[in-house]
């Protein structure tokens, strides 16, 4: 489950949140399969509330109604028609599946797919579900039937995160629905899920319900016996008994303290060394799904605090260009929308709900209100880089005041200078020759001397960037 099935060994997912399923189709062969993406995670597919009141937000998505794929992103045949071309073009999606709750309680009426509705009845006709499906009052141990403390496993378990309907996924009638879910996504062609919320169901319950889901599909271009890519959505900052590694027998895990340590260490270059810190906790390369920033951390939600985004975007870039250049963990990029509201949902969905197209503009930016972090050009040439030096180590650190260093085996080196300007002989441990600069597109060029060092020079104040690598031709 901890293995990703990319095509063409590539290394890195994009978070296309909110996007519409005709918009990513095109993404990925527009953009996404030229620039070596393994994969687009999805915001989630199946049927959800329609929150009127609060304006349409973003959240109604983690508030399930069916398992229809008819959702604010699109439609089934539209979904259908994003997976195939994106993996006929070697771009594979992941699904955000939100399977520890149903709605919230007071909701009622009919879901994004027309599907009737009543939480407060535990009543979802759209799967089914009922009352009998959801976890028993007596096995959640708070006063209110919420999750209060967040030291008590049962509690954070068993009872109800913030008022949503929390499915009782000891019930094997409730395993059978979700894991149905998932082979439906599986047969369409999806690679694998981001399970939403994970901190918040049982190990053992996610066991059973993988164990039920089926191999990725042979006709969608997957090797056979090959297991759907899994990665955890638990927040664990330390401190509380639910610890990331409960969840490696099932898959990866989502590292929230490596964001942090990047937010720390773009402030402070002294501490980017020792990103990775076991004695934290945090989950060993193999195990880490990793990010700067998140959909919900970006704006005060789940695992908010120390955390940069695309509103500091010199930080960002360097923060994410060095996440991308270091080897520990997979890496998801966020793909974001402007907001000023945390409530607030996608361009156009102020307007009933809907959300607007994404237009590119001439300069290949995007436009409309989406931000498209992944277009920033360090971040896509970082991509590249992330891919050829795959499988190679960091060597040769180099930290000296606001000016960092290191190769990647013999394969890549990469430097950054907070305030851009830099210039220096160092060692690149890469074989010597004529280099490309991939920031700025080969427009600077680099010769490796033969005993391995270089003159490394920076002289940007935006993009204070410098990456070089072996068969890297900008
Ligand atoms: C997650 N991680 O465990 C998601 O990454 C996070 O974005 C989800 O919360 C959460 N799980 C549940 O799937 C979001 C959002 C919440 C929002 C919920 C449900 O961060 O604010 O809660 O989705 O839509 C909203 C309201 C909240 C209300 C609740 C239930 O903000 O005030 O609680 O709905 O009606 C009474
Ligand atoms: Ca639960």
């Amino acid at each position: 489950y901890d293995t990703p099935s990319c095509a063409d060994g590539r290394q890195t997912i994009v978070h296309l949140f909110e996007w519409k399923w005709t918009d990513i189709a095109q993404e990925c062969e527009r953009f996404l399969a030229d620039a070596g993406f393994c994969a687009v995670q999805v915001s989630p597919p199946m049927e959800h509330a329609v929150v009127e009141e609060n304006g349409y937000p973003w959240w109604q998505r983690y508030q399930p109604v069916s398992y229809k794929l008819e959702s604010r992103s699109g439609n089934r045949q539209q979904f259908i028609d994003m997976v195939q071309r994106c993996n006929a073009v070697g771009v594979r999606i992941i699904v955000d599946a939100v399977v520890n709750h149903m709605t919230g309680l007071g909701r009622s009426g009919q879901g994004s797919g027309g599907s009737s509705f009543n939480a407060d009845n535990r009543d979802f006709p759209g799967v089914p579900y009922s009352s009998l499906d959801f976890t028993p009052r007596s096995m959640c141990p708070s006063a209110d039937g919420n999750i209060n403390n967040y030291n008590d496993v049962n509690e954070v378990r068993n009872c109800y995160l913030v008022g949503l309907t929390d499915l009782y996924g000891a019930k094997d009638y409730v395993r059978q629905m979700i894991s149905g879910y998932y082979n439906d996504l599986v047969e369409i062609g999806v690679m694998g899920f981001r399970v939403d919320a994970a901190k918040h169901m049982w190990p053992k319950d996610l066991e059973a319900i993988q164990g039920l889901t089926h191999d990725l599909n042979t006709n969608a271009g997957f090797p056979s016996g090959q297991r759907p890519f899994f990665f955890h959505e638990v927040i664990d900052q330390g401190g509380e008994p639910i610890t990331v590694d409960q969840y490696f027998s099932v898959g990866r895990t989502t590292e929230f303290r490596f964001g942090k340590k990047i937010a720390w260490g773009i402030n402070d270059f002294s501490q980017l060394a020792n990103i990775y810190d076991p004695g934290w906790g945090m989950a060993p390369s193999d195990k880490a799904l990793v990010f700067v920033d998140n959909h919900d951390n970006q704006r005060g939600h789940g695992g908010a605090g120390d955390i940069i985004t695309f509103k500091q975007p010199k930080e960002y870039k360097m923060g994410v260009s060095f996440s991308l250049a270091h080897d520990y963990g997979f890496m998801r990029i966020m793909s974001s929308y402007y907001f000023d509201d945390s409530d607030q949902g996608p361009p156009g969905s102020n307007n009933g709900g809907s959300t607007d197209d994404v237009p590119i503009n001439a300069d290949g930016s995007c436009g409309g209100g989406w931000v498209c972090e992944h277009r920033w050009n360090p971040i896509t040439q970082m991509v590249k880089f992330r891919n050829a030096v795959a499988g190679t180590q960091m060597a040769n650190w180099y930290q000296e005041g606001d000016n960092v260093a290191f190769s990647r085996g013999d394969k890549g080196f990469f430097a950054m200078s907070k305030y851009g300007s830099f210039d220096k002989t160092l060692q690149t441990g890469l074989p010597a020759g004529q280099y490309c600069e991939l920031i700025s597109h080969c427009a600077n060029k680099v010769t490796v001397n033969g005993d391995g060092t270089a003159r490394i020079i920076i002289n940007n104040s935006e993009e204070p960037i410098f990456a070089i690598c072996a068969g890297c031709d900008g």
